[in-house]
């Protein structure tokens, strides 16, 4: 993971390096591209959740690829689906988002061990004595399957009621075990992988009220016992029923003050343009507040395959283009995508602006907008600078021109490049990737 992070930093770096050489673009140094390098250099991680289903579309997976630095099985390693027949564990799925987190040095928060939701009928079924042991099996045969993997667990996950009762939620667990079932599955998830974060894991708890204070309580009690917890994950789920608390931030920082990690664990905002955006803005730099928030996790890569799908909460649409949610948070991070404002003469000013449009296993398609200032313009000039082996291959709307090394392109106005003020047009490029998915540099729009 150091090591990966590393070695991407030095390309980045020595990417940019290159492009200051050639066309002088200042201010974009060492500035992190994607929202897991972002997060990375503020000492935290940025996660989505995934399905193993979605993994062989191509889209999907370098979307996954390129801007995330952490993973959760969305449903993968659930009871139902790791242990719907007792005593018999079918990790297939799991292990396919296991082994790709790893093969691209992501973490993997693991999702979740104790839940009265998505719980086969046997568990539900059984008597006291049994359900103990079969609590403790559950969890001992998953964790010790994935031991040395996981970065941190959900033990318990969603085990309070909602509204101002402060009191537990009735499951197979509660009413059977006692108030201790909770005490008790730390306990023996600690024995089974010393190596791994163990989280209790909420929502609605997101700020001060009944439910999180309730939780809050019970992190304390366990603190002060020596019970085994390490962190509390807020998961996050916001709508306009249910938006960022205003104490939010406040509230992160309070479990923090009792000694464990926080993390955003199931990041959805419903919404869309700015508002969207201001909201998630709030979310990340809550967390970046909170020196033991640990890490961001998103609840998926795309709207298309969102839970909540139709109130688009992601960062990417369907389409797999960046929100402008995803722009406030990768800004939020102190991450760039690159362009931003450009000088000119007089008073002629225009901005450029990227994003990805498609992508291909072997490469991707990139769009430039450029867009004119409060002054009509009669030209502009954008660089775009690409990292070796990549390479640019075809481009549209523009006419090239080329440094030596062939990673920087200067693009231009095909023909008239009049634009009115506030107006704005678009050019395109491909990349071929040959390995490498990182965002092309978009250096500063030049007008005339
Ligand atoms: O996103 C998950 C969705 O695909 C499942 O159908 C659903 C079933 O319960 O669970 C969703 O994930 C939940 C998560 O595991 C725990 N917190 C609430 C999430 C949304 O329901």
């Amino acid at each position: 993971m150091r090591t990966r992070i590393r070695r991407a930093l030095v390309v980045t770096t020595a990417g940019v390096l290159g492009a200051v050489g050639v066309l002088s673009l200042a201010g974009t140094a060492n500035a992190a591209s994607t929202l897991g390098a972002s997060a990375a250099a503020k000492g935290r991680y940025f996660g989505t959740a995934v399905a193993a289903n979605h993994l062989g579309e191509a889209q999907y997976a370098s979307t996954l690829d390129t801007e995330f630095n952490a993973v959760t099985p969305e449903n993968e390693m659930k009871w139902d689906a790791v242990e719907a027949t007792r005593n018999s564990f079918n990790y297939g799925p799991a292990d396919q988002i296991v082994s790709h987190a790893q093969g691209k040095g992501m973490k993997v928060r693991g999702h979740t061990l104790v839940w009265y939701s998505q719980l086969p009928g046997w568990v539900g079924g059984l008597g006291t004595d049994d359900l103990r042991s079969a609590m403790n099996n559950h969890i001992t045969q998953v964790m010790t399957h994935y031991k040395g993997k996981i970065y941190a667990w959900d033990v318990v996950n969603e085990a309070f009621q909602d509204g101002s009762s402060g009191a537990r939620r009735s499951s197979p667990f509660q009413d059977k075990l006692g108030n201790g079932y909770i005490e008790e599955a730390f306990r023996t998830a600690r024995a089974a992988d010393s190596g791994a974060k163990l989280c209790y894991n909420d929502y609605n708890t997101d700020g001060q009220n009944a439910k999180s204070n309730a939780v809050y309580s019970m992190v304390k009690d366990f603190k002060q016992r020596g019970v085994p917890i390490d962190c509390v994950g807020f998961q996050s789920h916001f709508n306009s029923a249910s938006p960022v608390p205003s104490d939010y931030q406040a509230n992160l920082q309070r479990f923090a003050d009792l000694g464990v990690d926080v993390q955003i664990t199931e990041l959805d905002i419903e919404g869309s343009g700015s508002a969207q955006a201001t909201s998630y803005g709030k979310v990340v730099n809550a967390c970046l507040a909170v020196s033991r928030c640990a890490g961001i996790t998103v609840w998926g890569v795309t709207d298309k395959y969102s839970w909540r799908s139709s109130g688009t909460p992601l960062l990417f649409d369907s389409n797999y283009s960046k929100k402008p949610a995803y722009d406030t948070v990768l800004s939020a991070l102190g991450g760039t995508s690159g362009g931003g404002s450009g000088g000119g003469t007089g008073g002629a000013t225009c901005t450029a602006t990227y994003t990805r449009t498609d992508t291909w296993s072997d490469r991707f398609n990139g769009q430039v907008t450029v867009k004119a200032g409060s002054s009509a313009i009669t030209g502009w000039t954008v660089p775009v600078t690409v990292t070796s082996p990549q390479r640019i291959s075809t481009t549209w709307n523009g006419s090239p021109t080329w440094d030596g090394s062939g990673n920087v392109m200067t693009m231009k106005p095909n023909g008239n490049g009049s634009l009115a003020a506030g107006a704005s047009t678009t050019f395109g490029f491909t990349v071929m990737t040959d390995g490498n998915t990182s965002a092309p540099t978009i250096g500063a729009c030049t007008a005339s």
